[in-house]
């Protein structure tokens, strides 16, 4: 296996690659590289050459087709002709003729022109010709991953409880709201571990306060939440209030903590608090600053968080609205009917996440001043290693749960991601599937989308389909938009559908732990390809609507309406087996093929490989309450399982005791 760096011109050191490897001179070992208009890579693709990663990306696992443009944005619609959504994850593998791994190390707008403008070409450019370009060979598409997780150092690990389920919406408000949800769930015996606090537990959403009126004894209800077992985790945006005399904005101006514009002012965005200022996540001090304010919720019992907003997204500036204005005035003063009415339409459209307000602040990193927009990717990864850095010194020994919205390579290793503002439709269920592979190889493991859908109403069979993938992914949970449907699963009919989904994944959570922990202790992937564990399979290498988990399982997810089953293709013979609501379980041999499965409403399929077997335990209401002491063997007979588990909450990962070997017999 070869490991090549290139260095062109003098890149941004983002931090995303801490191991040292020396410089490459020359040309690229593969493709090419033109410097004439800003940086420009190519390589002439093979018929049957796939691409994989590009982690948060939009359509398939096979990136082949289209155009994907890292610029980390606010987009709440995820359509299939969106080009850029919340993170810039630029690796990639081409797999085929030639196999060899891309990393393009480049903080600011990048394209990756994967066979769009010509379909057997993929080209890979940005403005500046400053970034580092590291060109991993290997065997395989899968060792070339496995080579680049090492490079880019190991992954987020959480506490156990954040893989049980979550419940969230962004509507919750007084502490009665957050009561009802957690009696809704217990009173049903539906299994949950946390609560999350949208924006609404803020005082006027300023960051690290609480509403007065509604948290006056705030630790005391912290703990009112934990004797049922269950966690709030608060959300933490990255705009700072401009509001006299509140603390985290008083602290920041004075410090100089907050970006700046080109005259040395305070940047102002507005966001959801109104008029913000953000800080300076990328210079160290500041980073550390803000950091030390997770303090304020740590301490009064707090132990896990979602940072929101981070692109960071901006609603509009001054400015835009002073030139918005300008055209508006312009068109109502207009007798020629010269100014039309859509470019009025486009000057309020476009006082969102604006270009040109991205190019108006600046960033103070070692002394030496940097424009945002050349930066413009790191922001939600610095935020996210900010709080990340503060928890190691808040308690070292101990795990915090934290993801984040935005993010860039380099931030898996300070949290997870959630995948944002998805809707309730059925092609994102499907999207769901296709994302986690490639996000993990990316580093990204701890992951998950807002089930049931965040935008749009949802309907009861849409959220049990995707509650059954869901089951899979290691972040669980349930998350709705202001003004949606309500959907908490005891809003809809037939709540044992809902309470049998949710236990089946708290009796597989033995398994799942194990294989996210040795993924991540491994820098190995929890999600694959069917393609990475079948390579020589030409039919595994299509599929795009099965995942292979850890070592053992196949998962099947049916992302249709209606559906009452869905052809599922086995590249070996594997267990098929369902979770019954009635509890018991059934289990059927399936020779390698294509099958027609039947999977109805309230069911989890999944396929265990031959020769394999899989732990589960009995249902429990919470994480802490599964009787890992006896588990059930399920799959082979005569098969062999290594179970990971430790103590869920310290970083003991290294003990030899956590492995312990089972067999079925
Ligand atoms: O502009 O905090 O993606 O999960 O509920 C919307 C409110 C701001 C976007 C997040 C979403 C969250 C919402 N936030």
């Amino acid at each position: 296996m070869k490991m090549r760096k290139y260095v062109y011109g003098e890149p941004f050191e983002t931090e995303a690659v801490l191991r040292d490897i020396e410089i490459s001179e020359g040309n690229v070992a593969y493709g090419e590289v033109s410097l004439e208009e800003g940086f420009v890579f190519t390589y002439q693709m093979a018929e049957n050459d796939i691409v994989y990663g590009l982690g948060e990306a939009n359509r398939g696992i096979n990136k082949r087709g289209y155009c994907y443009i890292s610029n980390n944005t606010d987009i709440p619609e995820h359509t299939e002709d969106q080009r850029s959504l919340y993170g810039a994850h630029n690796f990639l593998v081409v797999s085929g003729e030639k196999t060899f791994g891309l990393f393009v190390d480049y903080p600011a707008r990048l394209t990756f022109d994967i066979g769009y403008t010509r379909m057997d070409t993929l080209t890979i450019r940005c403005e500046e010709a400053n970034l580092y370009l590291y060109l991993i060979e290997g065997e395989s598409a899968y060792e070339i991953v496995r080579a680049f997780r090492k490079l880019i150092g190991r992954s987020y690990i959480p506490p156990k409880f954040a893989f049980g389920y979550g419940q969230s919406r962004w509507g919750y408000v007084t502490k009665e709201d957050f009561y009802k949800v957690a009696e809704g769930y217990r009173k049903n015996h539906i299994p949950m571990d946390m609560i999350y606090m949208d924006i609404d537990y803020m005082q006027d959403y300023k960051d690290f306060t609480l509403n007065k009126k509604n948290f006056q004894d705030f630790p005391e209800f912290v703990q009112k939440m934990k004797e049922q077992n269950l966690r709030l985790v608060p959300i933490i945006d990255a705009g700072v209030k401009v509001e006299k005399g509140y603390e985290v904005y008083e602290e920041g101006v004075k410090n100089g903590y907050f970006c700046k514009r080109e005259d040395g002012s305070d940047f102002v965005a507005a966001v959801w608090p109104g008029d913000t200022h953000f800080p300076d996540m990328l210079n160290e001090d500041a980073r550390r600053w803000f950091g030390e304010k997770y303090r304020i919720l740590t301490e009064q019992g707090i132990e896990a968080f979602w940072n929101d907003m981070n692109e960071p997204a901006i609603f509009y500036t001054p400015e835009g609205v002073k030139k918005a204005q300008e055209v508006v005035k312009r068109f109502l003063q207009d007798t020629e009917g010269e100014t039309s009415i859509f470019e009025v339409r486009d000057a309020i459209m476009n006082l969102a996440n604006n270009k040109e307000d991205y190019q108006s602040f600046y960033h103070q990193v070692n002394g030496t001043r940097i424009r945002h927009d050349k930066v413009h990717n790191l922001f939600g990864y610095y935020m996210t290693r900010a709080a990340g850095e503060a928890f190691e010194r808040i308690a070292p020994e101990k795990r915090f749960l934290m993801f984040s919205r935005s993010s860039y390579i380099g931030m898996h290793r300070y949290g997870g991601i959630w995948t944002g503002d998805n809707k309730a439709w059925w092609s994102h269920l499907l999207l769901n599937i296709k994302m986690m592979p490639s996000l993990n190889m990316c580093g990204f493991l701890y992951t998950g989308a807002d089930l049931g859908g965040f935008g749009a109403d949802t309907t009861r069979d849409l959220l049990l389909r995707w509650l059954a993938l869901g089951v899979f992914t290691p972040l669980m949970r349930n998350h709705a938009a202001l003004g949606t449907r309500e959907q908490e699963c005891y809003q809809f009919e037939n709540i044992a559908d809902f309470r049998h989904i949710i236990e089946v994944r708290y009796r597989l959570i033995p398994y799942l732990y194990s294989e996210y922990m040795k993924a991540a202790l491994d820098d190995d992937l929890y999600f694959k390809p069917l393609a990475f564990t079948y390579p020589k399979d030409s039919m595994a290498l299509q599929v795009e609507d099965q995942l292979m988990l850890g070592n053992e399982i196949m998962i099947a997810p049916i992302y249709t309406q209606n559906a009452k089953g869905r052809y599922v293709y086995l590249p070996e013979e594997m267990k098929f087996v369902k979770f019954l609501s009635d509890g018991t379980l059934y289990e059927q041999i399936l020779p390698a093929g294509h099958h027609y499965v039947e999977i109805a409403l309230n069911e989890v399929p999944l396929f265990i490989r031959q020769n394999k077997c899989i732990p589960i335990a009995s249902s429990a209401e919470y994480v802490e309450a599964i009787d890992t002491k006896n588990l059930t063997l399920i799959g082979y007979q005569n098969a062999e399982y290594t179970l990971y588990e430790d103590d869920g909450i310290h970083k003991t990962y290294d003990n030899p005791s956590n492995l312990k070997k089972l067999i079925l017999k």
